[in-house]
């Protein structure tokens, strides 16, 4: 299919190919996590299961898929399940995925076991982008019990990351309170205090990337969820609130993006509950979600355009 790049005034800027959406439709995808590596976009999903759109999420591993124009995707299968992280009662929930040094890192959200009750991040570590991966450090980066802030057991989910030139490396996460941490060079260890980052309507989903001069944090702001963004001068902030960058996705309640700069396009990836049903599989919902690519457009003064969702 091909998408087009309006600017405001509707005056067509570039056309390019674009998979149909949802792109997979095989199974279930949700909570898109992009890397550019090597020319080639690697896309790293959760992958919804539930029975039904009546329950709540069961997922139970995580999907990784490679492109290399953005029309064509390969699916490269499980790269791995909550419970590899030994200390996870499981709960694959959203992932980032960077590249350091030849080796890959996969920082990720699971339920932790009774231990310590409620949701945490782990990271896991690999030599190739699509896996196997195993547990980097053998416990959680961020437990419950270390972000006081927000007493609400769902807090430590959502990590996303992001690296300036000079390699400091910060994790970006929460629900309902944004938060952010840097690493250490390892990228296994916090270096520093988490802090609680300022923006209005905060639910989950962060991500940081920049632009030029500017940074840009989205995340997914009310219930349902839409996007929102913010744009700063610097990772630190103050960021300053800029509004909607995506409606609700269809009859999703979730909505989570990446976003990518991949050949000169920039792309908004998110998912939707909108596949349609096909032979056995049942339609999408908001329990099953799927992975859709929309272009990504920049004003000139560094803002960005409301998405135009092709699902919608
Ligand atoms: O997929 C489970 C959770 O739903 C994610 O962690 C959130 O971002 C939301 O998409």
């Amino acid at each position: 299919m091909k998408k087009q790049w309006l600017c405001a005034a509707g005056i067509l800027l570039s056309s390019q190919a674009l998979a149909d959406n949802p792109i997979v439709t095989e199974v279930f995808t949700a909570d898109p996590a992009a890397l550019v590596h090597d020319d080639t976009v690697y896309l790293y999903t959760g992958h919804d299961e539930a029975p039904n759109n009546d329950v709540f999420f069961e997922m139970h591993d995580w999907l990784a898929f490679s492109s290399k124009d953005m029309v064509s995707w390969t699916a490269h299968g499980p790269i791995m399940k909550a419970t590899d992280f030994k200390w996870a009662k499981g709960d694959a929930w959203a992932s980032h995925m960077i590249e350091k040094d030849g080796k890959f890192y996969f920082f990720t959200t699971v339920r932790h076991n009774e231990e310590k009750p409620g949701f945490a991040i782990g990271v896991a570590v690999s030599d190739s982008p699509t896996g196997p991966f195993k547990d980097a450090i053998g416990h959680a980066l961020v437990t419950n019990d270390m972000t006081t802030q927000t007493p609400n057991d769902w807090d430590d989910i959502d990590p996303a990351i992001f690296t300036e030139d000079n390699g400091d490396t910060y994790m970006f996460f929460g629900n309902l309170v944004p938060k952010y941490v840097k690493l250490t060079d390892s990228l296994t260890e916090l270096d520093g205090e988490i802090k609680v980052i300022d923006v209005p309507n905060f639910t989950e989903a962060a991500w940081v990337h920049k632009k030029g001069e500017n940074y840009y944090l989205s995340y997914a702001c009310e219930f349902p969820e839409k996007i929102c963004y913010a744009m700063s001068k610097s990772i630190h902030g103050p960021w300053e609130y800029k509004g909607i960058l995506n409606e609700v996705a269809g009859n999703s309640e979730t909505n989570h993006q990446s976003i990518i700069d991949y050949k000169g396009k920039d792309y908004f990836i998110y998912h939707t509950g909108a596949l349609p049903p096909k032979g056995d599989q049942p339609s999408g919902g908001r329990f099953r979600r799927s992975v859709a690519v929309d272009p990504l457009i920049y004003n000139d003064d560094g803002t960005l355009k409301r998405v135009v969702m092709s699902t919608e």
